[in-house]
């Protein structure tokens, strides 16, 4: 750690303020060029405590920068891990208030259930597989509180990953009846196909971006508990999004996923 406590739990404040009244901040490793990624998760812990104190559940958790797609729209090149809160979640078919939000950007993800705890080190994909209830499809809206959606790796992990909105799908599938490798995904905006993949653009398999979430976790002594709800990063690159717009994602066995921009 190279910032004091002090300094982190003003940066978690200008963060979520900046969330919560829908203002971009300027990121903040340029005011603290010697802060380290114990930090960076140490700021966004405290933005998690914050909101629960406040009595905002924790439902869920989130890796991002997973495919390729992302790494490079965002020009870095490692994961990264962070939270969902309740207020963040929209139904499928629903309204995201694009007042609420600074410039909204759309990601299809493949998500996981677990049914068991998974503890890191050494969580691979087959211990994934054990631990898996379900599959189910959702839309991430990610929302940088950073000036024109530009940070780093540690700017964006104080930042929670970017985390807003997202919208669970209605259709879930047991994970041995898919191939979550070659499962396609096609994003369309008012009908027009933006962008498309397969789930293995997510690093190979998405239940890798989950055993990456566990070692992650390990390193620090915690698990993810059994019932969690994960998203394991968008599958394509994010699709800036504007009120008006009418998002559907299509993902090939798992139905689709829709919302309203107003
Ligand atoms: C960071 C969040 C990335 C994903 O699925 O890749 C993310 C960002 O791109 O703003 O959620
Ligand atoms: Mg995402």
């Amino acid at each position: 750690m190279k910032l004091d406590n002090n300094t982190i739990l003003g940066l978690a404040e200008h963060l979520e303020t900046a969330e919560l009244q829908a203002h971009d901040v300027t990121m903040i490793t340029a005011d603290h060029p010697d802060m380290d990624w114990d930090d960076a998760y140490a700021i966004q812990d405290e933005i998690r405590r914050r909101k629960e104190a406040r009595g905002n559940k924790t439902v869920g958790l989130k890796a991002g920068l997973t495919s390729f797609a992302k790494m490079k729209q965002m020009g870095v090149e490692t994961p990264v891990f962070g939270f969902v809160s309740d207020y963040m979640s929209i139904p499928d078919g629903g309204e995201v208030k694009t007042a609420e939000l600074i410039h909204p950007k759309v990601e299809a993800e493949i998500c996981i259930v677990t049914k068991a705890p998974l503890k890191g080190p050494g969580c691979h994909i087959a211990a994934v597989m054990a631990a898996t209830d379900f599959v189910v499809p959702a839309v991430e809206i990610i929302d940088s509180r950073y000036r024109d959606f530009k940070f780093d790796l540690k700017s964006v992990i104080a930042d929670n990953t970017s985390a807003s909105r997202f919208v669970i799908g209605g259709r879930m599938r047991d994970l041995s009846e898919l191939d979550l490798r070659t499962l396609g995904v096609v994003l369309e905006v008012n009908g027009e196909v933006m962008t498309m993949a397969a789930g293995a653009a997510v690093l190979g398999n998405p239940l890798a971006a989950v055993a990456m979430l566990a070692n992650h976790l390990g390193a620090r002594g915690q698990e993810i508990p059994a019932g969690t709800f994960i998203m394991t990063g968008g599958v394509t690159e994010a699709i800036l999004v504007k009120a008006g717009d009418n998002v559907t994602v299509r993902f090939q066995d798992l139905g689709s996923v829709s919302m309203r921009f107003v």
